[in-house]
């Protein structure tokens, strides 16, 4: 049987690694889109990275970037893959507010390139898949989430995602294109960037614990996340492109923790004895010699703030009869051996 063919947009970040190994274990042939960068930025996929001179490569990278729309173009008509998932983005919502306008070029107008480009060379039925966020239901007043709810964005980022999303229903009920919104809630892995707030909290308190580094400074430690693993959520997304008709989905966990919770959660598997003191800006943590390990700076403050976020996944589970397979504690567990191994480098 002929192999599929996938087209990853955003292959070096997070879910760009697991989307691609998940994808090579279905055996399809894989590409990926790289940006040209001074420096290697292909480190999240160097077990699988296959060299340019072999013969029959299953994972083949080329250079792109979503805010070069003759490059998404060419892409996708050289490549004409079964599938292609947009995972790429500029994703970090405090960094939206500084760099807005490109935010919004890459998070919001890049889809519809890639969109516009399947339009116009959909001779083979080019299935897609958006990377949706819960960003998008920002400063929603439900308890719960679920694609019923409508959004509210809170940041340039959710912005441009919340215009990805509705384009790309657009796009599908105008033109009949197989093209499906995931609504995805945050997903953690040892391969998370480092700025985002738990792995930011996993490398510094086994540093801590290491004795490799003294304090932590951190923002809002009272947001609460729903928070799955980046493994399981990369299976989502590939069943929402094998079904008979393209639809959209949350995928979450349906449970929440505040970021304080996720911090003791952390201390208590490193055998760390936090102790809380003080209130606001002061508040901070303290280790069981008393010496100050949390602290709160207010330039990891957020000038809006999402502060509830717990998805409702019934509909993924009736329907892609998906459901997350590991719960907060293997995570934690999972994303603490990989820094103890790496020595807190
Ligand atoms: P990530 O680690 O930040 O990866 C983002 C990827 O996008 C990287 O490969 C990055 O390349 C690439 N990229 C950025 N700007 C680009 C551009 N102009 N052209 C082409 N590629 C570009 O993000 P992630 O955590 O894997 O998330 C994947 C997607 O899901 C993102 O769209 C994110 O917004 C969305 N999402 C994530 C979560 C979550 O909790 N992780 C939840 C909901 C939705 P470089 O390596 O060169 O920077
Ligand atoms: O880890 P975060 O930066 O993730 P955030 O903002 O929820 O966004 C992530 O998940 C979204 C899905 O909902 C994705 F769409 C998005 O691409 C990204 O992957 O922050 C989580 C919470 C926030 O409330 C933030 O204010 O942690 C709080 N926080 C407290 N101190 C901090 C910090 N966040 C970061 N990044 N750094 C801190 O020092």
């Amino acid at each position: 049987m002929k192999k599929k063919i996938a087209l990853i947009f955003g292959v070096t970040g997070q879910d760009g690694a697991y989307l691609s190994r998940f994808l090579l274990n279905k055996k399809y042939i894989v590409h990926g889109v790289i940006r040209r960068s001074s420096s290697f930025n292909t480190s999240r996929l160097e077990d699988i990275y296959e060299d340019p001179s072999l013969k029959n490569r299953k994972f083949i990278l080329h250079y792109g970037d979503l805010i070069d729309s003759s490059s998404v173009s060419s892409l996708i008509s050289k490549i004409m893959p079964d599938e292609i998932y947009n995972l790429a983005a500029q994703s970090h919502v405090a960094v939206s507010y500084t760099i807005p306008e490109y935010t919004s070029n890459v998070d919001g107008l890049g889809t519809l390139r890639i969109l516009d480009a399947i339009k116009s060379i959909n001779k083979k039925k080019i299935k897609f898949y958006q990377a949706g966020t819960s960003e998008m239901f920002g400063g929603t007043q439900k308890k719960s989430q679920n694609e019923n709810t409508p959004f509210d964005p809170q940041s340039p980022y959710a912005a441009g995602k919340v215009f990805a999303h509705t384009i790309t229903r657009i796009y599908r009920n105008a033109y009949g294109i197989y093209a499906c919104n995931g609504i995805l809630f945050n997903h953690e892995s040892p391969l998370r960037g480092e700025t985002f707030v738990t792995k930011k909290i996993v490398k510094g308190l086994t540093k801590i614990k290491l004795k490799k580094q003294k304090k932590l400074y951190l923002g809002n430690l009272y947001s609460k996340r729903d928070w799955g693993h980046a493994g399981d959520y990369v299976e989502a997304m590939w069943k929402m492109l094998n079904q008979k008709k393209p639809n959209d989905f949350v995928i979450s966990t349906n449970k929440q923790y505040t970021i304080k919770q996720f911090i003791n959660i952390v201390c208590n598997k490193l055998k760390i004895k936090i102790k809380w003191r003080g209130k606001g800006l002061n508040e901070k943590g303290f280790d069981q010699n008393n010496n100050c390990i949390i602290q709160i700076d207010k330039r990891y403050l957020r000038p809006l703030e999402v502060h509830n976020l717990r998805g409702d996944f019934s509909k993924a589970k009736k329907i892609l009869k998906w459901r997350p397979k590991r719960n907060l504690n293997q995570l934690v567990e999972e994303m603490i051996d990989y820094e103890l191994k790496n020595n807190g480098q």
